[in-house]
């Protein structure tokens, strides 16, 4: 039997009753990667607004996820995609239409020419006026630069969502959270382990539907993650 083609890459995103923009992103996607040879996979946290119904009724792969969290549906989706399809590499973003799937390619390039293990889109450049608060955004660039001080990470945007790595690097990363600290993790796991870690600018737009993050509590998470893997 001919071995099969690998994909070029795989979507993975993690959804959270996103009803309002599924349907638009999957078309964004789609439309963006015209020319590739690549999958969708949504990993569902049990949606009650039919996200999971919709996503499959466009043709994507649903998978559920067993726990809750951000981090947990991401590493359940990087299970499948190691398990069941074999691609170059595995793009990670947000179900809400915050992130541009025209940038796809950006993020993904480097990736198959060999230049980069893993790509950090970074949405401090091209942000929409309304695409975050300004609690947000000084929250981000504080998580941001204190990761620099404390673990190194040269990444200018250590939150982003949206991202693009090698699919091999999966087995070089533990993954063990099951919140939104993986964002972090990834970087920190990637970056220890001698991956080439680079950022490139992406689009940030306005959210449709209501985010899933809880700014306070989930700030001090990351922190308390930064000094965790500061002591480590
Ligand atoms: N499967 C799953 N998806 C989640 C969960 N929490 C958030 N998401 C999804 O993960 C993405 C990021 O969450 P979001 O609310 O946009 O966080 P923000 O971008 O930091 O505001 C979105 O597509 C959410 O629908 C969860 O517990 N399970
Ligand atoms: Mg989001």
């Amino acid at each position: 039997m001919p071995k099969r083609d690998k994909l070029d890459c795989v979507v993975v995103m993690p959804t959270l009753n996103e009803r309002e923009s599924i349907e638009y992103i999957i078309d964004q996607i789609r439309d963006a990667l015209k020319g590739y040879r690549y999958e969708i996979v949504v990993v569902d946290g049990r949606s009650v607004d039919g996200t999971d119904v919709k996503a499959r009724e466009k043709g994507c792969t649903v998978v559920y996820q067993s726990k809750r969290g951000y981090g947990d549906a991401l590493r359940t989706g990087f299970t499948y995609v190691k398990s069941f399809l074999p691609a170059r590499a595995v793009v990670m973003m947000d179900a809400d239409s915050t992130y541009d799937p025209r940038d796809i390619p950006r993020l993904i390039t480097p990736v198959l020419k060999g230049e980069a293990d893993m790509v950090v889109g970074n949405r401090f450049h091209m942000m929409d006026k309304d695409a975050m608060n300004l609690v947000n955004k000084l929250g981000n660039k504080l998580i941001s630069a204190v990761s620099y001080l404390l673990l190194k990470t040269r990444i200018k945007d250590t939150q982003s969502g949206f991202r693009a790595f090698r699919i091999e690097l999966l087995d070089r990363l533990k993954l063990r959270y099951d919140g939104i600290q993986v964002a972090l993790e990834l970087i920190v796991d990637a970056q220890r382990s001698g991956a080439k870690i680079i950022d490139v600018p992406v689009f940030y737009r306005r959210r449709r539907g209501r985010s899933k993050l809880n700014p306070l509590k989930d700030g001090i998470k990351i922190v308390a993650t930064i000094l965790k893997f500061r002591i480590r």
